[in-house]
């Protein structure tokens, strides 16, 4: 017999699971004594809970395998949920393990106690309490399953600590993970490839799932000439220096940009639940566009009107395609739309007058650091920048959270680093968004990881400024004080550096680098560019 926690994380670990990402709790001992023991795990122990969660959700982000966050009863619990909020619209798979007041207690107010699976059930696929240990290992096999397969995103798992407690026998040994990939119809496919055979103006739009089906995306496009966009925040999907690549579906994508999605005929959806930044506020595509869409989840792929809806495996459905595709590509000149998409990207000269222009920023960082480098974002108006001017040229490279979760910047990159740390990691933040998860650099420093992480300071919350101005006609709330990064950084253990002038920045950039510390780079930017596009001088005057 081996203890109930050790049962937990066999299971886990024989699924294939590396990291476990937590803040302790006393309801949980069991748990993160066994996680802490197994050779196979990892136990990285966080500063917040939203940093536990968002570095669990990174971390599948970037490599497709579940990681596990947890923590303590409703307290913990509470913190947890932006990253498993982020897990779930982003459709990443997580485990969440939650400690539970004892069963004895249950039901009376006891002790930090939250009806766990009522509060998750909104924000996960499916969330239970486990009162009894001989089923642990096969609830936590169910979670393990249920995050992976179809539309894949958060469980949650309460474990009540007297359940944790108990004795059972070791699980059955299981072959790892292997989410089941439903097989295209064939007749469906025949349809798909006419449509895109015959369209005129055919393009792509490149979701969250198709990350793992690149060669075949590439393909598709190339034998049926489309044009390709990608979905709000996953730019990496696709490389952006193919010539058939024509732009991200983000916050502020210009119209040129937008101009050959609006006059597609056809639109192919790969593994994409079509959101509401990707949608352009569910304006794009149009009725009148015909939509074949491909994603495993036959709900998701049915959620727009679609000629074709193929629920079905990525890969294979576009493997098919591939087969069935015309044997000479159809001559489709996306040169309009591919000038348009480079024009936008262009990094113009300065327009700052004091401290860095944002654009400027972004280009001093391309120039310091290795094409494949893994950029870890947060959300705030800073990403305009970034997701404007960067190229995402290697798969895996991005980890931004489409819900726009702010605090994600850091502890995304610090996942990143423990997942695989020959690449190069970079997390880009605002300053509001830094300052509300920037102590786990604490956690960089203690597991030894030279993330860099440049924080692209305005001393706003510029996003929302930009809102009330053009609503309202004036601010309220969104001053942030002039904290100095650099120490912050220092006492947390990493390296600090403050730069003001744009001619520093890369220097100071491959200084940061070189040090194979972590390190932050506190940017300070004009804070009159608030957009690619506009200042804040001009909203005001609006
Ligand atoms: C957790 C969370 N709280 C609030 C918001 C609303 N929000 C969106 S952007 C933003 C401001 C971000 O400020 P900063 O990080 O400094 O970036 P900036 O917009 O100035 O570039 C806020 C408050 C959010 N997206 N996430």
């Amino acid at each position: 017999m081996i203890g109930a926690g050790e049962a937990v994380v066999r299971v886990l670990a024989g699924a294939g699971v590396r990291r476990a990402y937590t803040v302790p709790g006393e309801s949980f001992l069991e748990v993160l004594d066994a996680a802490e023991r197994h050779p196979q795990i990892t136990l990285v122990s966080t500063r917040h809970e939203s940093g536990a969660a968002f570095m669990a959700e990174a971390e599948a982000k970037l490599t497709g395998v579940p990681a596990v966050a947890m923590a303590t009863r409703g307290v913990g619990a509470s913190n947890l949920a932006i990253g498993v909020h982020t897990a779930r619209q982003d459709s990443t798979p997580m485990v969440v393990l939650l400690g539970q007041v004892e069963t004895s207690f249950a039901g009376r107010e006891a002790f930090q106690e939250v009806d766990l699976p009522g509060f998750y059930r909104h924000i996960t696929k499916w969330s239970a309490t486990v009162y009894r240990a001989d089923l642990l290992a096969g609830f936590v096999e169910r979670a393990l399953r249920t995050a992976t397969s179809g539309r894949p995103g958060p469980v949650m798992l309460a474990l009540p600590a007297d359940v944790l407690g108990e004795r059972v026998a070791p699980p059955e040994t299981r072959a790892p993970l292997s989410p089941p990939r439903p097989a295209p119809s064939r007749s469906e496919a025949r349809r798909a490839a006419g449509l895109l055979g015959a369209a005129c103006r055919p393009v792509i739009v490149a979701g969250e799932l198709s990350g793992g089906a690149r060669g075949e995306l590439v393909g598709v496009a190339e034998r049926y000439g489309a044009g390709v966009y990608t979905a709000f925040r996953r730019q990496d999907r696709f490389p952006n220096g193919h010539p058939n690549y024509l732009g991200h579906l983000g916050l502020g994508t210009p119209p040129s940009v937008l101009r050959a999605l609006e006059e597609a005929d056809v639109v192919l959806v790969v593994g994409c639940r079509l959101d509401e930044a990707t949608t352009q506020g569910y304006a794009l595509p149009r009725r009148e566009q015909a939509v074949v869409s491909i994603h495993p989840d036959p709900e998701t792929a049915q959620l727009f009107p679609a000629e074709v809806a193929m629920a079905a495996d990525v890969r294979e459905a576009l493997a098919l395609l591939l087969e069935l595709a015309p044997e000479e590509p159809p001559r489709r000149d996306w040169s309009g739309a591919r000038t348009a998409y480079l024009r936008a990207r262009r990094v113009p000269p300065s327009r700052a007058g004091s401290g860095v222009d944002p654009a400027r920023a972004v280009a001093a960082l391309r120039a310091a650091v290795p094409g494949d480098a893994v950029v870890a974002n947060d959300a705030g108006n800073f990403s305009l920048f970034l997701h404007r001017h960067w190229s995402y040229d290697h798969p895996r490279t991005q980890l931004a959270p489409a819900n726009g979760a702010m605090g994600y910047g850091v502890p995304a990159a610090v996942a990143a680093k423990l997942a695989d740390p020959g690449r190069c990691v970079v997390a880009v933040c605002g300053d509001g968004g830094f300052l509300m998860s920037g102590q786990e650099l604490e956690t960089a420093v203690r597991y030894g990881l030279p993330v860099l992480v440049v924080v692209l300071r305005n001393g706003l919350h510029g996003t929302i400024a930009m809102h009330q101005l053009r609503s309202l006609g004036r601010t309220a709330g969104v001053e942030i004080e002039g904290v100095d990064l650099a120490a912050y950084a220092h006492s947390l253990g990493a390296r600090g550096y403050t730069v003001g002038e744009e001619g520093e920045l890369e220097p100071v950039l491959r200084e940061a680098l070189a040090s194979g510390e972590a390190a932050l780079v506190d940017v300070m930017t004009d804070p009159e560019i608030i957009t690619p596009e506009s200042r804040l001088q001009d909203l005001r005057r609006a």
